[in-house]
């Protein structure tokens, strides 16, 4: 029954109250009142970064106690499971921002474990643009849009970002990473997440390590191109949060695995690099990443606003056997967090609502606030007392907090440590690591980007400063088609950190075995008189695998196949694009593929998938569909569906649905 907020039963909400029948609404209509008010209240500041994310609930299981490394209770014992809430997010674009912009992703976990919460605040990438905290709202001003007039939404490509790129060297690494295809993750299912800065893991005798966080995502790390990015945008704005939600809602869960990179307090500074200086990796195959649990997602939430917008995080949440490190960056995060919960969520109580709540009780004398949940009963509300028999008293012993101890000592100064120095190195490691597809999608997102920047002066100083150090020839290529000179003779050259690896293999993301296809969404184009055998047995194929399968059709509703057996439809070319989709299949039947063919918009289908690089089967006579990429127009091995990757063709059979299958699984063919 509806009731008021004060529980009042409500006999009506569709009028408001009215001198007769005609006149005017009384002012002593309570209930209109308080609607109205809650409804004008709706909004919330949203968050100054990171403002577009999705949500969802799941558990942690760690594989074998990790007691040796860290007193953490969550890390001890493999048969527990600790609740879990990860929100993911883009960076720069407003709440209503499209999902598929090119950007870092937010990958933000909170373990509301037994000894209280302890939140892992991380992005998708392993590095940030700066190494100290003092240059954030710096970086995040020029990244975010112009303040005269709000423009660009959700984009680094313009002349503020480019500009304060082009002026601070620190920030090479991550711009590298930012214009690889990391920036634009296939799902927030299969992207990597990393912690970032250096951590320290702490156990029970107080021995501490310097440790790394990484979440390894089961189904593989994959990207988008840029093209498709920029269609979905336009699509389908929700494709990474309905991505998620869907999965989540199929039984699909997704899972990450927790990888630690382990080294001793003093190796801080062994690997060439500082390991305080947040702008660095640790290539895996210096530290091996050992893989020590699982997160799976296995709830959506209940209600957006109530959960995913609600939810604050904070470097600061730790538990005990889990502790930061002096990354100026990380530091300055301490505090942020809390102070940006103030204003988002309107006053300090925020961690009394249901979503941000311990699973543990709290006791403390804090007290008072906007939006106080908690109704604490005792008089005392301070520490010493006497008249609450001393309580809460502070613990003491294991699952007390203890800061580790470290000894100090320095002049106080506003300096960055000569050990930062080194900007260029890792982004060169980057880069040299990178396939050739994935080193021409860096220098086509660096062609694009600086292509939008209007200031001359900006592109030389990006190709001179930040790119010719990186890589010469990179800078070469991209100021070939930006309109400026190609780097002078001028440039920096970063001397490589002696003994250090110059390639990492893990930090490309090509792969070069087939995985699996559970999830993918597959298209299966049809029209009146397809062929209903071929459907069912891509789809038996397909399903057996675990994709997702859609017919797609000119209208809605069943259609007749050649047979003259229904067909469901599930989406037209109205609704659905090449780019939901990660492969496309045209089934056999004359008289169907004749009403596709001529049709633009399914020839517009399959040239997208082509160009995107995705697995294509084309049944029997479908092949006539290779012409819409101009197979067959040119002679020699160019022009034949056959030496084009990821094209089947040929007739429906076991061979061919295998074939599909393994295509599927290979991601992507950027060797078009
Ligand atoms: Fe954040 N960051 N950040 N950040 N950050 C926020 O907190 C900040 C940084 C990250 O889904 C804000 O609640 C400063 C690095 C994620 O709710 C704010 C600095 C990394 C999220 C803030 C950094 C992150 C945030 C905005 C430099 C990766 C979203 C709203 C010192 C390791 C969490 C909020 C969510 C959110 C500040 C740098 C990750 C303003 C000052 C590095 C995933 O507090």
């Amino acid at each position: 029954m509806q009731t008021t907020d004060q529980g009042l039963r409500i006999a009506g909400t569709e009028d408001s109250l009215k001198a007769g029948e005609r006149g005017p609404t009384l002012l002593e209509d309570f209930h209109l009142r308080e609607k109205i008010m809650r409804f004008d209240h709706e909004r919330i500041p949203e968050r100054v970064v990171h403002a577009r994310g999705a949500g969802a609930h799941g558990h942690f299981q760690v594989y074998e106690s990790l007691a040796g490394l860290t007193s953490a209770a969550f890390l001890q014992d493999p048969k527990a499971t600790t609740p879990v809430f990860v929100r993911f997010s883009t960076v720069v674009g407003s709440r209503g921002s499209a999902d598929t912009a090119r950007d870092v992703r937010g990958f933000a976990a909170k373990f509301y474990t037994s000894e209280g919460n302890f939140d892992l605040v991380g992005n998708n990438m392993p590095v940030f643009f700066i190494q100290d905290g003092i240059k954030f709202p710096d970086l995040v001003h020029a990244l975010k849009p112009d303040p005269r007039k709000e423009i660009p939404q959700a984009a680094s490509a313009h002349d503020s970002f480019w500009d304060f790129v082009s002026l601070m060297p620190e920030t090479a690494h991550m711009v590298m990473w930012v214009m690889s295809d990391r920036a634009l993750p296939r799902s927030y299912r299969m992207m990597e997440g990393f912690g970032v800065h250096t951590f320290r893991l702490v156990n029970a005798a107080g021995e501490t390590h310097l440790v790394k966080f990484h979440w390894k995502p089961k189904l593989g790390a994959h990207a988008l191109v840029w093209d498709e990015a920029q269609l979905i945008a336009g699509r389908d704005p929700d494709f990474h949060r309905r991505d998620l939600w869907d999965a989540i809602a199929a039984g699909a869960f997704p899972e990450y695995e927790l990888g630690i990179q382990v080294v001793p307090e003093t190796d801080a500074l062994r690997y060439g690099f500082d390991l305080l200086d947040p702008t660095k990796l640790l290539p895996e195959e210096v530290v091996p990443v050992r893989l020590v649990g699982k997160l799976t997602l296995t709830r959506n939430p209940s209600n957006y606003f109530s959960e995913v917008e609600q939810v604050a995080f904070c470097v600061a949440n730790l538990v005990p056997g889990i502790d930061v490190t002096d990354d100026p960056l990380m530091q300055a995060r301490l505090f942020s967090y809390l102070d940006t919960q103030l204003t988002r969520l309107g006053g300090p109580n925020f961690a009394e609502l249901p979503i941000n709540r311990p699973i543990v009780p709290v006791h403390n004398h804090q007290q008072d606030g906007f939006g106080r949940h908690a109704i604490p009963t005792s008089e005392a509300n301070y520490h010493p007392n006497s008249i609450a028999g001393g309580m809460p008293k502070a613990a003491t012993g294991p699952g007390a907090f203890a800061h580790v101890r470290e000894r100090i000592d320095g002049q106080k100064l506003r300096k960055r440590s000569g050990s930062f120095a080194d900007h260029f190195s890792q982004a060169t490691l980057f880069v040299n690591s990178l396939s050739g597809p994935e080193r021409e999608h860096l220098i086509d997102a660096l062609r694009f980007e600086l292509g939008k920047v209007e200031r001359p002066e900006i592109r030389s100083r990006v190709i001179d400063e930040i790119l010719a150090p990186v890589s010469l020839e990179v800078a070469r290529e991209v100021a070939s088609a930006i309109g400026v000179p190609p780097p002078g003779g001028r440039f920096h050259v970063s001397a490589h950190p002696p003994g250090q690896p110059t390639t990492s293999p893990a930090l490309s993301l090509a792969i070069t075995v087939p995985g699996g296809i559970a999830t993918r969404k597959v298209a299966i184009l049809a029209s009146p008189g397809s062929s209903g055998r071929d459907i069912a047995a891509l789809r038996k194929a397909l399903v057996a695998g675990g994709a997702v399968v859609e017919v797609i059709a000119g209208t809605l509703g069943p259609i007749d196949d050649e047979d003259g057996k229904a067909v469901a439809v599930d989406k037209s070319f109205l609704t659905a694009a090449s780019v939901m989709y990660d492969a496309v299949a045209v089934p056999s039947g004359e008289v169907g593929l004749g009403a596709l063919y001529a049709d633009p918009q399914a020839r517009r289908f399959v040239l997208e998938a082509y160009r995107h690089g995705k697995a294509i089967a084309l049944a029997g006579g479908a092949r006539r569909f290779t012409a819409v990429w101009g197979a067959g127009e040119e002679s020699g091995a160019a022009g034949d569906p056959a030496a084009e990757p990821g094209v089947v063709f040929g007739a429906l059979g076991k061979e061919f649905t295998a074939a599909f299958v393994t295509a599927i699984g290979m991601h992507r063919h950027w060797g078009r």
